[in-house]
């Protein structure tokens, strides 16, 4: 998938689902629900383990004109392993997946790009996350992976609604790129303040799955962002 595909479900809204969790009401019900709000599904690595790789090709090739698809396989490996897991997600039926941003180019992400572009599929690169632990080590080096990771063409980050000063300076440093921000919801950070800070698109995860009523929640959502102007009226 490349970025104008990606960009044209921004139309449709700027939320992601993240399932990590069996959706209280199940996926396929809530999949079939959510079709006219959501843009993007996120799958974790729990959910994918649990599943197994038959079950989420399935799934995806049931709604594939729906949503688009991210394996949140956070890789952080050298090219070679790296290689080995982008075909897994590729059979899986995956637009996109993530990768982490320390682990450099050499060898690693340079070989992992190479092998996205290769089999059509969009990297996002973790530029630095959201959880306070966060800023111990890996948020020390936003800067130097968005440096880095431009060398090679990445234009896909993930970075912290719950610390927005990072998708700002993603926003400064690489203005064509386009960002995915979770931190919404159970960890905190309010609907729509990762957008108003320059992400392209909000992961919201346990708000949702969770939730005995999640087309209600998601309903609020969007009507959060319609009243922030950050999507058009239905
Ligand atoms: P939740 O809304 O339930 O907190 O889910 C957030 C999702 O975003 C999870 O799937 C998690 O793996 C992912 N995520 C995150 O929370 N922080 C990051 O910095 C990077 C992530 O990918």
């Amino acid at each position: 998938m490349n970025v104008s595909e990606l960009l044209s479900f921004r139309e449709k809204s700027p939320l992601i689902i993240a399932v990590d969790v069996e959706p209280a009401i199940g996926i396929n019900e809530l999949l079939e629900r959510a079709r006219n709000y959501v843009a993007g599904v996120k799958f974790g690595l729990p959910y994918i383990l649990k599943n197994g790789l038959d079950t989420i090709r399935s799934i995806i090739s049931r709604f594939r004109n729906d949503y688009f698809f991210i394996a949140d396989i956070k890789l952080a490996d050298i090219g070679f392993v790296g290689s080995l897991m982008i075909d897994l997600v590729k059979k899986m039926g995956f637009d996109a997946f993530i990768a982490h941003g320390f682990i450099g180019l050499r060898n690693a992400l340079d070989k992992i790009k190479e092998k996205a572009d290769a089999l059509d599929l969009f990297l996002f690169v973790v530029a630095a996350m959201s959880h306070p632990g966060a800023e111990e080590i890996l948020n020390k080096s936003t800067r130097e992976i968005i440096v880095k990771t431009r060398e090679i063409n990445v234009r896909g980050y993930v970075a912290p609604a719950t610390m927005p000063r990072y998708i700002q300076l993603i926003r400064e440093m690489s203005g064509d790129s386009i960002i995915i921000s979770p931190g919404v919801g159970a960890q905190g950070a309010e609907v729509g303040s990762a957008i108003a800070n320059g992400a392209r698109f909000e992961i919201i995860g346990r708000k949702i799955t969770l939730s005995r009523t999640p087309i209600e929640e998601i309903r609020d959502v969007i009507s959060i962002y319609r009243s922030k102007g950050m999507i058009r009226d239905a």
